[in-house]
């Protein structure tokens, strides 16, 4: 899962981002003009993973990741420009979902690009920036189609670019309408054949409010909007890259003290997983211990292509049982005598939680 990070100039997003990562090293990061990335990549906090682990001590737990980036540089007026082409755009289309951070900290030391804290018209200017961008797309690819279509050519080949004008039609409609593409209902194939686009107001976003330390995280509740693939949430930027810097034992009393119920880290990346609707299953062994990520509603032969494409190719039946029966059996051959591991098909929808073993042969 990969999660770029984008927002107003001083929204806080470095500030979000080392909250989220936990000081973790940077894999990349590097400033090209007034572009600059951070990559880091994080483990999924998961507590069924450290209980399966302590169950089979493994030689490796391996937990579910996500990336996260950094990036800076999107200030208003770009996506009109033309300026989020290039390296900018590239980094932002990158990713599966987009987390928006916007400034709801009042600090009057830190100036802001548009004179004074607004929230709701930040998270429209940078929507704003982003419908721009794909109009732009949209508009260059409709101008190509009309010329290729003017051309002729196979009947087939005229009504397949007529079909992509008629979808790219609809989605400049709405772009016009300054509605972003997340919103449309788009059938599987109508997605799929607008994939390499990376329109980036196609992407879910979570829209991140930076409040003060001493600000309620209720305040999200104002701006929650019933938008599809869209989620808000509250997040004091900088006292949750103060906590995440800090030793677990110290952290767990500051949580307590600031009445924070769930680190910041762990809040958006159940948040990420609701929005990108995606979930995990688990494999266990002795060798290792580890953690898948799927869509919901993937099925058995899609979990087993996450492990690897031979186990998808040669599948013959996935053993699975759900996490809270093998815990409550302590042992999959305990489970099994109580008829909780089952054998399913390539069909099978994969539950999150389940533990998965594929049997296959090639
Ligand atoms: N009081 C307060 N200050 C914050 C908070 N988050 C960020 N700041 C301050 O705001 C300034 C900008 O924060 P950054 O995290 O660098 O913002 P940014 O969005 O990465 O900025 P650019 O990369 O320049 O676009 C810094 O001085 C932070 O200390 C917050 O939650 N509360
Ligand atoms: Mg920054």
């Amino acid at each position: 899962m990969h999660i770029g990070i984008i927002g107003l100039p001083n929204s806080g997003k470095t500030t979000i981002f080392n909250a989220l990562t936990r000081g973790e090293v940077e894999t990349a990061d590097y400033s090209t003009g007034h572009m600059e990335v951070h990559t880091a990549v994080v483990q999924v906090p998961d507590a069924r993973v450290d209980k399966l682990s302590a169950m089979y001590q493994p030689k490796k737990t391996n937990y579910a990741q996500v990336q996260y980036k950094d990036i800076a540089g999107l200030a208003k007026g770009l996506g009109e420009t033309g300026g989020l082409a290039g390296p900018l755009l590239n980094e932002i289309a990158n990713n599966d979902a987009l987390l928006h951070v916007v400034r709801a900290f009042s600090n009057p030391n830190v100036l802001h690009p548009e004179g004074d804290v607004d929230a709701a018209r930040d998270i429209e200017l940078v929507e704003t920036e982003l419908l721009l961008n794909d109009m732009q797309i949209v508009s260059n690819r409709l101008d190509r189609l009309s010329q290729r279509i003017g051309k002729g050519g196979k009947p087939k080949e005229v009504q397949a670019l007529k079909a992509e004008e008629a979808l790219l039609q609809r989605l400049l409609t709405a772009l016009e309408d300054e509605i972003p593409l997340r919103q449309l209902e788009l059938s599987p194939e109508e997605e799929k054949s607008i994939r390499s686009f990376s329109f980036l107001s196609l992407k879910p976003m979570l829209i991140l409010l930076n409040i003060d330390d001493d600000a309620d995280e209720n305040v999200a509740e104002q701006f929650t909007s019933d938008r599809p693939n869209v989620a808000v949430a509250a997040l004091r930027g900088k006292l949750e890259a103060e906590l995440a810097q800090m030793e677990p034992d110290e952290a767990a009393e500051f949580l307590i003290d600031f009445g924070i119920a769930e680190p910041g880290l762990s809040r958006v990346i159940h948040l990420s997983h609701q929005l990108l609707q995606v979930q995990s299953f688990f494999t266990v062994g002795e060798d290792e211990v580890r953690a898948w990520t799927v869509p919901v509603g993937a099925p058995a032969v899609e979990a087993a292509a996450a492990i690897h494409t031979d186990l998808a190719r040669g599948f013959i039946r996935a053993e699975v049982v759900g996490y809270a029966d093998l815990i409550a059996a302590g042992s999959m051959a305990e489970a099994r005598k109580q008829a909780t591991l089952r054998l399913e098909g390539k069909e099978y929808i994969v539950q999150d939680g389940d533990i998965v073993h594929i049997r296959f042969a090639l």
